[in-house]
């Protein structure tokens, strides 16, 4: 049984198609380390959650990138969310002429066991920070390793990105969670999508597809 680590009932909702009954949440709200990259955040959450659950884990931290505002809210989006609300995001943004965003999210396994070390993974946001309209390769998940080091040993954390480009709009729709109603895509909105629908094309859908296919073959 896989644990995925998190608070947010959506995001396991959103996991469920990918992973079915072999998912379980497990509601631990790991201590967020202060970085500018949802890597980091990740890999430090998949390492504290895997040292209190009992077997393998995934941390999903994920955020709002809104070109006008150089990324803002980014790995800041849930204390924005709580603060200043979707409601008021909207409304800043809404004076904006470029009102360009993107959702990404990166998730980090950790199961014990070893993995070739990688880049630091600062260096996978820094590219997306803008939410720039990205080629097709690049929306969709990639794929990182990082060694973390837990007290001399060294406790591997396995990462996949996945990123998703859209518009800040006046909120719509009732469905998905979070930002979802005033991020739009194609036209919708993912407030306005069936949890099918916004995995097909979402930056969760993408990392979870390239999570599964890892995990099915390990
Ligand atoms: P956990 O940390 O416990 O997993 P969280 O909701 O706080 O839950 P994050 O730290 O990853 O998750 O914060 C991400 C923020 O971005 C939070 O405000 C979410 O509502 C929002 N968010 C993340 N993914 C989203 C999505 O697919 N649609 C809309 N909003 C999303």
């Amino acid at each position: 049984m896989l644990n995925f680590v998190t608070t947010n009932p959506g995001k396991v909702r959103e996991a469920t198609e990918y992973l079915d009954d072999e998912i379980r949440q497990f509601d631990f709200d790991y201590p967020e380390v202060q970085a500018d990259d949802l890597g980091t955040v990740a890999a430090e959450g998949a390492r504290a959650a895997y040292r209190a659950a009992d077997g393998p884990v995934i941390v999903d931290d994920a955020g709002l990138f809104i070109d006008a505002f150089d990324g803002f809210p980014g790995p800041y989006s849930s204390y924005v969310e709580d603060t200043v609300g979707v409601e008021r995001v909207w409304r800043m943004t809404e004076p904006e002429a470029d009102r360009a965003a993107a959702f990404k999210t990166v998730i980090a396994y950790c199961d014990g066991d070893g993995f070739e070390a990688t880049p630091d993974p600062g260096g996978i946001d820094r590219e997306d920070r803008r939410g720039q309209d990205l080629s097709a390769d690049d929306r969709g998940a990639a794929t990182t390793d990082e060694q973390v080091h837990d007290g001399g040993e060294t406790v591997p954390v396995k990462l996949f990105e996945g990123r998703v480009p859209g518009e800040i709009v006046a909120p719509r729709g009732e469905g998905g969670f979070g930002f979802d109603p005033i991020f739009e895509h194609d036209g919708t909105t993912f407030a306005e999508m069936s949890t099918e629908e916004k995995n097909a094309i979402s930056h969760r859908g993408r990392a979870l597809a390239k999570f599964a296919e890892w995990y099915g073959e390990r």
